[in-house]
């Protein structure tokens, strides 16, 4: 069961007011997926809400919590500022697969053909400055803008050594042995995506455009994505793992597994948008 909540706070959206480029975005719609982000999310919603006024687009922000058990919930429903701003509510915990899948959901329930989605993760390690960049890049054509560690640029230089070593082997597993070309972060948590693109996927895929539960759902949907033959681009992300307060939530032997299985499965069954 999913409930959405709307935070107390009023809409103040901030009208974009340059709409002559027919290609200009309208809305970034962010989704968070947060499991037990109560010492971050904060600080996160606090740093969208100081970009919106020197932001060219209205920002509108979706939560989800996937059942966390400390004040996740209760921090977004007080709402941050002037910002747009709605909880969506899994009762229990469903990984975060099922939470991007929720989040991706209702984003499309709102969004227009010229606004874009993005995911970010809620622990406060992303720069939210680079959200007007990727709404630059999509203006101009692209379809996905991944926020990449591995371009110049990047850098994860402040991640536990684990998880630097879990995302260069998914680099070079992905890269051998898929037709990405040109990708150099697959499992970035952070990316923008074109509307339209990902109404034609969930078009397609519905409920099983994300089936994956754990961390591997973001290489899963840039393979799905794909079948549409997306314009990719990656601007440098400049990871900042110092400022994460709690821990990891991910598990390393089950996203290697799961990212082993991903790969087997798509090289053996590569028939474009099977369902
Ligand atoms: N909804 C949901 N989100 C999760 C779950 N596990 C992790 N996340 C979120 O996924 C994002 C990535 O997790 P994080 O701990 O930041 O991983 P790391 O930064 O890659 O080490 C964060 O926003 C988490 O709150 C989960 O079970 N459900
Ligand atoms: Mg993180």
């Amino acid at each position: 069961m999913t409930n959405i909540v709307y935070a107390e706070k009023e809409e103040v959206a901030v009208k974009n007011n340059n709409k002559q480029n027919k290609q200009a975005v309208g809305s970034a719609y962010i989704v968070l997926p947060a499991y037990n982000e109560e010492e971050c999310l904060h600080n996160l919603l606090k740093r969208i809400a100081s970009i919106q006024q020197e932001c060219s687009i209205s920002l509108k922000v979706l939560v989800v919590d996937d059942g966390s058990s400390d004040k996740t919930a209760s921090i977004v429903k007080k709402g941050v500022q002037s910002l747009d701003l709605r909880l969506i509510s899994h009762e229990r915990n469903l990984g975060l697969g099922q939470a991007v899948q929720t989040g991706i959901k209702e984003a499309l329930t709102l969004a227009s053909e010229d606004d874009i989605v993005v995911i970010m993760d809620a622990d406060d390690t992303h720069d939210v400055a680079l959200i007007d960049l990727m709404r630059a890049k999509i203006e101009k054509g692209v379809d996905i803008v991944i926020a990449s560690r591995f371009v110049d640029g990047g850098d994860d230089s402040s991640a536990p050594q684990f998880r630097r070593f879990l995302s260069r082997g998914a680099k070079f597993l992905f890269r051998a042995l898929l037709p990405l070309n040109g990708i150099n972060d697959f499992t970035s948590g952070y990316r923008a995506y074109n509307v339209s693109l990902l109404k034609k996927a969930s078009l397609h895929w519905g409920e099983r455009l994300v089936e994956e539960q754990g961390f591997a759902c973001m290489v899963e949907l840039l393979l799905k994505l794909r079948h549409w033959s997306p314009e990719i681009d990656e601007v440098p992300l400049y990871l900042r793992y110092d400022r994460k307060l709690g821990m990891s939530k991910l598990k390393l032997k089950r996203t290697i597994l799961q990212y082993i299985k991903l790969a087997l499965r798509d090289i053996l069954s590569p028939a474009p948008r099977r369902l």
